[in-house]
């Protein structure tokens, strides 16, 4: 699979990128992340890619020319591939990115990310270019870029061979079953009073089973009502 990142600020990408999960993945070749840089793209003389917004108001917007050229340069990046692209771009506006979105977004081989700065885009670029637009919750972040590094996280966890056990995702919050995870404990048996579930210390594997199905449960039903509404809706059909 690959991605590429369109953005103002690609060193942003540097750290996340060279470490653990993601930075295993891109070495054995199961993704890429390639960033593009709308500065790069400008044909302003000074550089710049941003402007006032007509009509007045606070802020700058990011202009048509960059954004449109930077994606047509990735465009015309083919990478032996013959499906169409899923353009996103990260946007408060967006359809609201959950496990079902993420697991969506994993089966395609290309998805482009455009990252959004200051006020936002000029309003043609959702227009010319038609984006997906997908925000990661209720809240403004400053720009794009940790939104979609967040996109990114989400999908390359799920895609086969990037996680050590094949098995870990599935097991994840949200996932198979809709609820969140069972709590889980590593040695040592007691740490300052607080001792391991007698149930799980035992060996027997059906009682573990049934003991974590409960808990699960019994936390999403404190924690997460909402989910187990989702949950009876998506299982009627
Ligand atoms: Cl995708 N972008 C920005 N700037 N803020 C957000 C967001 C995205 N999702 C939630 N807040």
């Amino acid at each position: 699979m690959r991605f590429d990142v369109c953005t103002l600020f690609p060193e942003m990408f540097e750290s996340y990128l060279g470490q653990s999960i993601l930075k295993r993945a891109i070495d054995r070749e199961l993704v890429s992340v390639h960033r593009w840089d709308f500065r790069d793209y400008t044909d302003d003389k000074h550089n710049k890619v941003d402007d006032r917004p007509f009509g007045g108001g606070p802020g700058m917007l990011i202009r048509c020319q960059p954004v449109f050229d930077c994606v047509e340069a990735v465009r015309q990046v083919d990478d032996e591939n013959d499906e169409p692209d899923e353009l996103i771009s990260l946007t408060p506006q967006g359809e609201r990115l959950d496990q079902q979105l993420a697991a969506e977004l994993a089966t395609r081989k290309r998805v482009i990310l455009l990252c959004g700065r200051y006020e936002g885009f000029d309003e043609r670029i959702r227009l010319g270019l038609k984006p997906r637009e997908v925000s990661i919750g209720d809240f403004v972040l400053n720009g794009g870029e940790v939104a979609a590094m967040v996109v990114i996280d989400s999908v390359v966890r799920l895609l086969p061979g990037v996680l050590g056990d094949e098995t870990s995702s599935k097991y994840d919050s949200f996932s198979e079953s809709g609820l969140l995870e069972y709590p889980q404990y590593t040695r040592p048996r007691e740490y300052r009073g607080m001792t391991v579930p007698e149930v799980l210390i035992g060996g027997n594997h059906e009682e573990v089973a049934r003991w974590r199905a409960e808990q699960s449960l019994q936390r999403t039903k404190e924690r997460r009502a909402d989910l187990i509404q989702q949950q009876s809706q998506d299982d009627a059909g």
